[in-house]
């Protein structure tokens, strides 16, 4: 708990899914001795998420700033405005992304190829771009992205979603080698199937679909990320986790899933 205590955590699309749980578990890991900025589109949820947290943790701070991700030129003015009291952060949790339907190449539209690339690759970084000067100042700061099982091994109508997400791992790659000479930590993590609303909104909405991703397995839920999240932010000064790949155990590559029925 100490290792968290006091911190400053921002994290994208916390409105639910990991982005909510990664909140929820690391408010319990600092037992509410904590400040969170919780940026999403839906600031209800956010509203409800900081309720929820504030009735548990009398000693928490939240901030609830709206901010949807894909329109990259809200992301300077949104640090830009984050009130003094919250703007020494120490963890940043780049955990907004989506993917946006199966279609194969030929048959993608345009604006799905800009929203996936703006929201997991384009916004990610400029977001990281603008915490970076307060991690370097202080020479600490864990940047935790969410990378995914698909930049890795990339699979049938995946074909935008999976770059999107080697591009995380690539750019993390990258920042982890700029940073050797920092205490800075470049830490991603890379589920498999995760039961949330990601495939609600990758079958934009048909439930169906969405629910057959899940069928006959014990998939993931966002606990469990959020799990590894906290864990990797809770290692000593000198750990870096720096990459870690998390299946159910039914899952053994992207496309390699058990299902009982
Ligand atoms: C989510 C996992 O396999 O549906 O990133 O792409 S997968």
């Amino acid at each position: 708990a100490e290792r968290i205590a006091n911190k400053t955590v921002l994290i994208t699309g916390a409105s639910a899914g990991i982005g909510k749980a990664t909140a929820l578990e690391l408010a319990a890991a600092a037992n509410g001795k904590l400040k969170l900025v919780l940026s999403a589109r839906r600031t209800d949820k956010l509203e409800e998420l900081r309720q929820e947290l504030e009735q548990t943790y009398p000693d928490i701070s939240v901030l609830t700033q709206q901010l949807d991700v894909s329109d990259l030129s809200a992301i300077k003015p949104f640090v830009a405005n984050i009130p003094e009291e919250f703007r020494d952060i120490d963890i940043l949790v780049n955990n907004a992304g989506k993917a946006l339907g199966r279609e194969e190449v030929g048959e993608i539209a345009t604006k799905d190829i800009r929203e996936m690339f703006d929201t997991n690759v384009l916004a990610l970084i400029t977001l990281t771009q603008e915490i970076l000067p307060i991690f370097k100042a202080k020479d600490s700061g864990d940047i935790i992205n969410l990378g995914s099982i698909a930049g890795r091994d990339p699979y049938p109508g995946g074909g935008i979603y999976c770059p999107t997400k080697a591009a995380v791992k690539s750019f993390s790659h990258a920042l982890r080698k700029e940073l050797i000479n920092t205490k800075i930590r470049v830490i991603e993590v890379d589920p498999g199937n995760v039961e949330t609303e990601f495939s609600n909104v990758r079958f934009r909405g048909d439930l169906e679909k969405a629910k057959a991703v899940y069928a006959g397995t014990e998939p993931l839920v966002a606990e469990d990320i959020a799990e590894i999240i906290t864990f990797a932010v809770t290692r000593k000064q000198n750990t870096v986790l720096a990459e870690t790949l998390v299946f159910s155990t039914n899952q053994a590559s992207a496309t390699h899933l058990y299902r009982s029925s």
